[in-house]
């Protein structure tokens, strides 16, 4: 292996960035993804990292348990569609300090560049979910999901509405994101407060939705973080099918609570029970809205 592009988390990555444009979430520039590195996988990549490495850039953020970490970025402004054929313009990896908050680019990005505009909420949500899962996240993955956004303007914009028509989109969804998805209404993207807002569902969740935007998970792995995106926009497209096929019109039959706790119990995962517990599905939601 004489380059960086042989090294198995490049390529990992890489892959994830192709096949998330492949489902059709990343139109121009859309969507970002960013890996916290294993040390060993660090030493593998060391060798190809430049002589000089770029300034310290202050986040304008700060996280201790992120201190001396190791990312891998897409670029801010790239086209996830152009990371597979050249990603030394497209993506970089970064280096944090010791103080956990500034950054400096230590590979790619060779034609100039910064970490994606939504570093600050990638960085604080790998904070939270490292901390959470004791160090088990690594990846943080945002698209934007069609199907998610249509139902955006669609349901209330409440965790548990949008959690339960998911579960009820599909038998093995409430195996996927037990937890259930949280929701983030409509904000400027980018910036400190977004980060915070999203910051406050993912200490409960593992995935936020972004009213009108798109969907933000986290995950172990890239098979676990694509896959729970992949779930979730799937669960949307169902949705989305059932209520236009209706007509607006309340859907004849679902997948009921019981039904929901009885997977729970056979597949052993534990169900967000303040999900469950909420009782309300968003055709009660709406009976409010007309009454
Ligand atoms: O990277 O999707 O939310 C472009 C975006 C910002
Ligand atoms: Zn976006």
């Amino acid at each position: 292996m004489n380059n960086i592009f042989g090294v198995r988390i490049m390529d990992d990555y890489i892959r994830m960035c192709e096949d998330g444009v492949r489902q059709g979430w990343h139109e121009r520039n859309g969507g970002n993804l960013t890996y916290r590195m294993r040390p060993e996988e660090v030493e593998e990549c060391r060798p190809y990292f430049r002589k000089i490495p770029g300034e310290w850039v202050a986040m304008g953020v700060q996280a201790d348990n992120l201190k001396g970490e190791y990312f891998i970025s897409t670029g801010s402004g790239m086209f996830l569609a152009n990371v597979s054929h050249e990603p030394q313009n497209s993506i970089c990896i970064v280096e944090i300090n010791e103080a956990g908050d500034s950054y400096r680019i230590v590979w790619g990005l060779e034609n100039g560049g910064k970490p994606t505009s939504e570093f600050p909420t990638h960085f604080m949500n790998h904070s939270i979910r490292k901390e959470k899962t004791k160090g088990a996240n690594r990846v943080i993955y945002h698209a934007h999901t069609p199907n998610v956004i249509a139902l955006t303007f669609v349901l209330p914009l409440k965790a548990e509405v949008f959690t339960r028509m998911l579960w009820k989109s599909a038998t093995e969804c409430c195996v996927v994101f037990p937890g259930g998805v949280g929701v983030v209404p409509w904000m400027v993207p980018g910036g400190a407060d977004i980060a915070r807002a999203t910051c406050k569902e993912m200490e409960k969740y593992d995935a936020a939705i972004w009213a009108f935007h798109g969907l933000f998970v986290s995950g172990p792995s890239f098979d676990i973080a694509f896959g729970l995106m992949h779930t979730i926009e799937k669960a949307a497209q169902i949705t989305c099918i059932a209520l236009s096929c209706t007509g607006g019109k309340p859907l004849r039959q679902t997948i009921t609570d019981d039904n929901i706790r009885q997977i729970g119990k056979e597949f052993g995962v534990t169900l967000n029970e303040d999900v469950l517990n909420y009782g309300r599905d968003y055709i009660d939601e709406y009976a409010d809205d007309f009454k």
